[in-house]
């Protein structure tokens, strides 16, 4: 059998534990493939993870390999071929008596944590590794840790799956199709409020979605905020963020990396720019993407880009940029 090795940050909290049986199971890397599991926690709750695998063990997957725990991220990052960074410190916390409530402070707490995972996974994980960021605020978090990894030959994402998944998931909705037949939806920018969940060359049999639904009105206020603000709406019903949907987009990015895009979609992840639709170089930013046989990620040019989009591709740029301004001692 192959095998895969595969760590995961932040294993112990609420996205980990929906990610890891999935990660096991076969789903994601197949049937023929090993998966060993480095899961690491910060010390305090490290010993929680002895339950996940004892758990993961009784699910009895053919698939499941070796599952070691850590607390050190550079003895957990060696060898590894995909790193999932979940782990990050969230906004309302209350660390030496101080509550953390703005971004610029939660940005240094999470840069530092970055800086040594980036460290240590460009030091000792495979040279072909692939990186997925999901810890929030998870564009900058992978600036950070892929400028600390240095090391060109890795892959740094930052998760907009999840987005992008809520956008065809009201798509799906309001054109009454399936979500298999949407195709080719991206998110813009940063995985925030500010992303841009793009239509126009969002396609259903070939035609773009928002010109199949035709209701400028709709499309801007009501798709927009449904989209950008989902998570907060799923935080005040469930009294808790989302964690299933999230670990279910972190399975898909890993999936859409592995397989060829097919010639009719392409996938949404944020990746370092190269400059293309005049987003600065050196910006974690959302694009569509496309993966080849071999697992490399490129990012679909020459589409259109109306207006109305540009102003809001604006609106994120600027957001990233403000961030990096926030964490430029960290980088
Ligand atoms: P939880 O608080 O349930 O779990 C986070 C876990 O990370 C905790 O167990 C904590 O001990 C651990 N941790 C913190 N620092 C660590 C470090 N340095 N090394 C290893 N582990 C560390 O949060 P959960 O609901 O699982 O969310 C995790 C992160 O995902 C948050 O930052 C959240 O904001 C972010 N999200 C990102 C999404 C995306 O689409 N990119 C969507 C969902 C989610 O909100």
């Amino acid at each position: 059998m192959k095998e895969v090795n595969v760590l995961v940050t932040g294993a112990a909290g609420q996205i980990g534990y929906a990610l890891l049986t999935r990660l096991a199971s076969g789903e994601t890397f197949g049937e023929d493939t090993l998966v060993n599991l480095n899961l690491v926690e910060v010390p305090q709750v490290v010993s929680r993870l002895e339950g996940s695998k004892m758990e993961l063990e009784d699910c009895g997957f053919n698939t499941l390999g070796k599952v070691k725990n850590f607390s050190d991220i550079n003895e957990a990052s060696g060898d590894i071929d995909w790193a999932l960074l979940v782990g990050s410190i969230p906004r309302g916390i209350t660390i030496n008596g101080k509550k953390i409530e703005e971004r610029a402070d939660l940005l240094k707490i999470n840069g530092g944590i970055f800086t040594e995972q980036g460290k240590a996974i460009g030091e000792n994980a495979k040279k072909d590794a692939k990186i997925l960021v999901v810890g929030n605020p998870a564009n900058t978090n992978a600036l950070i840790g892929s400028t600390h990894g240095n090391n060109s030959s890795q892959t740094w994402m930052a998760m907009t799956a999840l987005d992008a998944n809520r956008a065809k998931a009201q798509v799906a909705k309001k054109c009454d199709v399936s979500i298999s037949d949407i195709k080719k939806m991206t998110i813009w920018g940063n995985h925030s409020p500010t992303m841009y969940p793009d239509l126009d060359n969002a396609e259903i049999n070939n035609k773009s979605v928002s010109s199949l639904i035709n209701n400028s009105a709709w499309i801007e206020n009501d798709f927009l905020q449904n989209v950008q603000q989902r998570g907060k709406a799923i935080i005040d019903a469930r009294g808790a963020s989302s964690a299933t949907s999230a670990a279910n987009a972190a399975i898909d990015t890993v999936k859409a990396t592995l397989t060829e895009t097919p010639e009719k979609d392409w996938f949404s992840a944020a990746i370092m720019s190269d400059g293309s639709y005049n987003v600065p170089e050196g910006l974690i930013f959302g694009f569509p993407l496309r993966s080849n046989s071999n697992g490399e990620v490129s990012i679909v040019k020459n589409l259109p880009i109306s207006d109305y989009a540009q102003e809001k591709i604006d609106i994120t740029t600027k957001e990233l940029l403000e961030e990096k301004n926030d964490i430029g001692d960290l980088l």
